[in-house]
């Protein structure tokens, strides 16, 4: 049988021994920072706090946290700890608006990056004799290098096929017989919406499970993408700032990405007033990244909004896990007044209209007040030639959203194909108000 864990001694460590470790690189990565970014001793200094007050991770708290503002103010090499030629790659977030993340890599950087998506690899049933068809973009983003590199570390096959080009990746699949797909959730699901519309079900290919990430994505849209491509899918979390992809992996469990802690410890906080709170609470994560020797993050607010849990998990593992984020807290749209995550919607749409992951939403502001439009593409099993069917569809759709999210939103339902698609991180709110 194959082997469940691709690091054992780590992935099952008991908690005080976990603990241990954390502290041990913690007090070693801020006198590392201290000693090596004037930029963090600076805040540090700010703070009142120097590495003598860092005896273990029950001080982590003291520790200033660090921003997207930072990262930008530091731009490019102010947050660099090792000299630049200690560097052997670069790679950057797609960020569209104002300065680019960028993060810097030693080769103990690259290969602890690589260690932890092999150990996602191992978790979704990957072994060296899998065929990883890799359809993240390749590039800057971190999806197709992380995927790549750990694909690599446990010995597969690896086909780097970056994304597009759907019918060709169907095409490999079928030739080269991929057992594990990686790319971005909407990219699945497009890539199993061809797959069907190629006259192709499940049996014609090899794929036994699917390694996805790089944007929220819901339970509905999971058990659409496993129906669809005759899978297991395995969610995978991470961030170009702490390396890239692998800072959370499933296990066969479901429900939740283990946090790889000997290199990560996370912290839920409340956004507002910034305290620490305790498992169990919904807030905003935090990261510390422990082992890293370029760019290493302390207390770096991710704006993703989880849950963390230490409930036993059936794999074995004893690593902390995380809830599929439900949003980022800069992305959390407020419309009329109220709070509405993205997710919500998805939900409500997947879940009781049998819709498809392919959906908008549109906000606008005419004079003082938000508009709110959600289109959806109508799926077959939504499909009537009966304007009266529709509408009355319509009604439901509004209704339901009303009760989930509490306000009223203009239902639009589109025909099939209407939606543009996406081979990386799905577009899916339009918020016009941003431009005026
Ligand atoms: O998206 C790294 C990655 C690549 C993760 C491939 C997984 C797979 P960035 O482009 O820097 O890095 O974006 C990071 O994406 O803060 C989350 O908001 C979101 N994100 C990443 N993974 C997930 C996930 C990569 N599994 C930002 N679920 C993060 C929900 C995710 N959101």
């Amino acid at each position: 049988m194959a082997a469940k864990y691709w690091n054992e001694k780590i992935e099952c460590m008991e908690l005080s021994e976990m603990q241990k470790l954390q502290s041990e690189r913690l007090v070693k990565q801020v006198t590392h920072v201290w000693d090596n970014v004037p930029y963090y001793r600076k805040k540090m200094e700010e703070k009142g706090v120097t590495p003598d007050d860092i005896k273990g991770i029950e001080d982590l708290y003291k520790l200033p946290f660090l921003s997207k503002a930072d990262l930008r103010d530091a731009y490019p090499y102010g947050l660099l700890a090792t000299p630049l030629t200690d560097c052997v790659r670069i790679q950057s977030t797609s960020g569209t608006t104002g300065k680019r993340v960028v993060s810097f890599y030693t080769q103990n950087d690259v290969d602890m990056w690589e260690d932890c998506v092999a150990r996602s690899i191992v978790a979704a049933g990957g072994t060296k004799d899998d065929v990883v068809q890799v359809a993240y973009g390749y590039g800057l983003f971190t999806g197709g290098a992380g995927l790549h590199g750990g694909s690599h570390k446990v010995g597969c096959l690896t086909l780097p096929m970056s994304s597009g080009n759907t019918e060709r990746q169907i095409q490999f699949m079928q030739d080269l017989g991929s057992t594990i797909l990686c790319c971005t959730p909407s990219y699945a699901a497009y890539i199993g919406e061809t797959l069907h519309e190629m006259g192709l079900t499940p049996d014609d290919i090899k794929l036994k499970s699917g390694i996805f990430g790089a944007e929220p994505w819901t339970e509905e849209m999971r058990q659409q993408i496993e129906a669809s491509l005759g899978i297991k899918a395995y969610d995978i979390y991470g961030l170009t700032e702490t390396s890239g992809p692998g800072v959370a992996f499933e296990c066969e469990e479901q429900s939740g990405m283990h946090i790889n802690e000997d290199n990560f410890i996370a912290e839920i906080i409340d956004p507002d007033t910034l305290e620490v709170l305790p498992e169990g609470s919904k807030g905003e994560l935090v990261f510390t990244s422990i082992t890293k020797e370029a760019f290493p993050l302390l207390r770096y607010r991710t704006r993703d909004i989880c849950v963390l849990s230490r409930k036993k998990c059936s794999c074995g593992r004893t690593l902390i896990k995380m809830a599929k984020p439900m949003g980022r807290s800069d992305d959390m749209l407020i419309i009329k007044g109220v709070n509405v995550f993205p997710s919500q919607i998805e939900t409500v749409l997947l879940k009781n209209f049998k819709a498809t992951p392919n959906y908008q939403i549109i906000v606008d502001r005419v004079g003082t007040t938000d508009t709110f439009e959600i289109k959806v593409e109508l799926s077959d099993d939504m499909f009537s030639d009966t304007v009266k069917d529709i509408s009355t569809l319509e009604k439901k759709l509004s209704a339901e959203i009303v009760q989930i999210l509490g306000i009223k939103a203009k239902i639009t339902l589109v025909e099939p194909k209407s939606i543009p698609r996406s081979e990386g991180k799905a577009v899916r709110v339009i918020d016009r108000r941003k431009l005026v």
